[in-house]
């Protein structure tokens, strides 16, 4: 985990800010009108904070980010029903030799650059919080991000609502533009998978694949991985979150290869399975058919109003009315997850506690049988979005057929 972090870092000092955001700046302002009309009193998020030694670039606040479309650290949004307030830091030159310039309150072009009407400097944070508070009886923050409790200092005696929760239930219907931005990064996914597939071959090493995986993401623009990559080889394909990539890969074994993207500020979330040596073995293949099968029972089960756990339900259904493990058991036991999960500015990304999938949702697809006594997992995942009509595939284009898998690796 912490290798993982300090890759991150290294990637992500490359660039100040995301390469090209995908979101125009009027965007932002149009989902914050709609979070406002349902507001009660005042909403405050906090951005992220420097460290005064910050080397590395941090990501955003993702409820933060996804109603300001603002980066640099130190920012403080304020919403009414009535009013958006940006709260800026002053400049500050000796950060500005390290950081580079940044936009403050006092700049000519600050509501230009920020999108906001009105931006004012930190220290007027107290001030309009407190006439804020007139606006209504509720509070709203993130309950768990430390900053809350200069909120709670401010109001001790109201109560803190979830401002995620808000968030989140627009969070979950992605925009066209969003929707362009994760197929963006579905594609450049596809494609770094393509380079990694390059290096599977028995004697070689999960971080061969995985290293080719992560050069084709930054060589294609984007930010670096939307979360660890999972090279899991043998006995390490049935790890779920496997991700020391450390291991040897050998001949008739799998590798389960869950790898994806992040390009400005959106992510995607693959999974495929491989044979190490280039062909299934028959035990192998029989296991990825079940695995497959289940998949499309999933997809096929995607429409308006169906819950997440029904997919996961059909899934498990295909699973056990196909194969069997060494003692004649179903293998549903073998899929110990969920299938599916929302998918946005976060890889897991969150719902407001909406349990049903709507036109819009874009989600994963990722069924899996793990079973370690027989050094056999596979698992595959597809990025999906929910239309009226039912699925549409966004990582297709990857092939997950098992003859369309031994073709590709055998070029
Ligand atoms: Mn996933």
């Amino acid at each position: 985990m912490r290798q993982f972090a300090f890759l991150c870092a290294i990637l992500a000092s490359a660039a100040s800010a995301y390469a090209s955001d995908p979101i125009a700046r009027e965007e932002y302002r149009s989902r914050r009108a709609e979070l406002r009309k349902g507001l009660e009193g005042p909403l405050v998020l906090f951005g992220r904070v420097e460290s005064s030694d910050d080397v590395f670039r941090g990501f955003q606040e993702p409820n933060f980010y996804y109603l300001t479309g603002w980066e640099e650290p130190g920012a403080i949004l304020l919403l009414t029903r009535s009013e958006e307030i940006l709260f800026l830091p002053h400049r500050n030159s000796r950060r500005e030799l390290y950081m580079g310039r940044r936009t403050a309150a006092e700049d000519a072009n600050a509501a230009a650059e920020t999108g906001f009407d009105a931006v004012l400097p930190l220290e007027r944070f107290e001030s309009q919080f407190a006439k804020a508070l007139e606006t209504g009886p509720d509070v709203y923050a993130l309950p768990d991000h430390p900053e809350t409790e200069r909120v709670k200092a401010l109001a001790p005696l109201r109560d803190i609502r979830a401002a995620s929760a808000l968030v989140a239930k627009l969070r979950s219907k992605k925009s066209p533009a969003e929707i362009a931005a994760i197929q963006h990064a579905t594609d450049v996914s596809i494609q770094a998978q393509r380079e990694a597939w390059k290096h599977v071959r028995a004697g070689g090493a999960e971080y061969e694949a995985a290293g080719a995986f992560l050069g084709a993401v930054i060589a294609a623009g984007c930010e670096g991985p939307a979360y660890s990559p999972i090279f899991g080889s043998g006995p390490n394909a049935t790890t779920l979150h496997y991700s020391a990539n450390s291991r040897r890969m050998d001949a008739g074994e799998l590798i389960v290869i869950d790898a994806a993207a992040r390009c400005g500020g959106y992510t995607s979330d693959i999974t495929r399975t491989l044979p190490v040596d280039g062909k299934f073995t028959r035990r192998q293949r029989e296991i990825y058919d079940i695995v497959l099968g289940a998949q499309k029972a999933a997809i096929a089960a995607i429409k308006p109003g169906v819950t997440f756990s029904s997919l996961t339900s059909a899934a498990r259904e295909y699973i056990n009315a196909h194969g069997k493990d060494a003692k004649g058991n179903p293998l549903g036991k073998y899929l110990p997850h969920g299938v599916s999960h929302s998918v946005g500015l976060d890889v897991h990304d969150p719902t407001g506690g909406v349990s049903t999938l709507s036109a819009g949702m874009v989600i994963t697809v990722e069924p899996g049988i793990y079973i370690p006594e027989e050094k056999i997992g596979v698992r595959i995942e597809d990025t999906v979005l929910v239309t009226d009509n039912g699925a549409k595939i966004l990582s297709g284009a990857l092939p997950k057929e098992p003859d369309e898998v031994e073709r590709a690796l055998a070029k």
